[in-house]
């Protein structure tokens, strides 16, 4: 029952959405709990052409970011990735453990089952940008995802180190 109405949710929620430039599927940011201050929200952007995305910002955060996740030695790092390129035909998987949308300073917490504002830039080949509006569903978990050890990894609790571009 759950499962079928969370499926739901996101089916009337992130559609695909279509713009000439790129195409992005499957959208969702993690819930936050009062206090936490950040988060990540994850997608899967393809771009038939190729294009970069070049900008993230939403409403809800004071500072939004593409962020890279790696891990170093033992360490789980993240760093900002001020393009991230969408090769021509491949999609490029926004998800817990690589590249996510890093929101940060939350004005308010953001509750499961509510959506927030997205706003992605697209740069084409030619250097023309695009703005791609998105309407993302707050989830604790990936929509229809399995519940992988990755999938169920807390972004936010995750310790954190962005002391490389503060
Ligand atoms: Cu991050």
């Amino acid at each position: 029952m759950k499962f079928n109405a969370l499926t739901l949710i996101a089916a009337l929620a992130c559609g695909s959405v279509y713009a000439q430039t790129a195409e992005v599927k499957d959208a969702w940011v993690r819930a936050t709990v009062a206090g936490q201050k950040a988060t990540g929200a994850f997608m899967t952007i393809s771009a038939k052409d190729g294009a970069q995305l070049v900008g993230v910002s939403s409403p809800v955060a004071g500072v939004t970011e593409v962020h890279e996740m790696k891990m170093e030695g033992d360490i789980m790092k993240m760093r900002p990735v001020p393009a991230l390129d969408i090769p021509a035909g491949r999609a490029v998987e926004l998800k817990p453990g690589g590249y996510h949308v890093m929101l940060m300073d939350l004005k308010a917490p953001l509750a499961k089952g509510g959506s927030i504002p997205l706003t992605l830039v697209f740069k084409d080949a030619r250097g023309a940008q695009t703005k791609v509006e998105l309407k993302v569903p707050v989830a604790t978990v990936a929509p229809g995802a399995k519940t992988g050890s990755m999938a169920a990894m807390d972004h936010g609790k995750m310790p954190m180190d962005h002391s490389q571009h503060k």
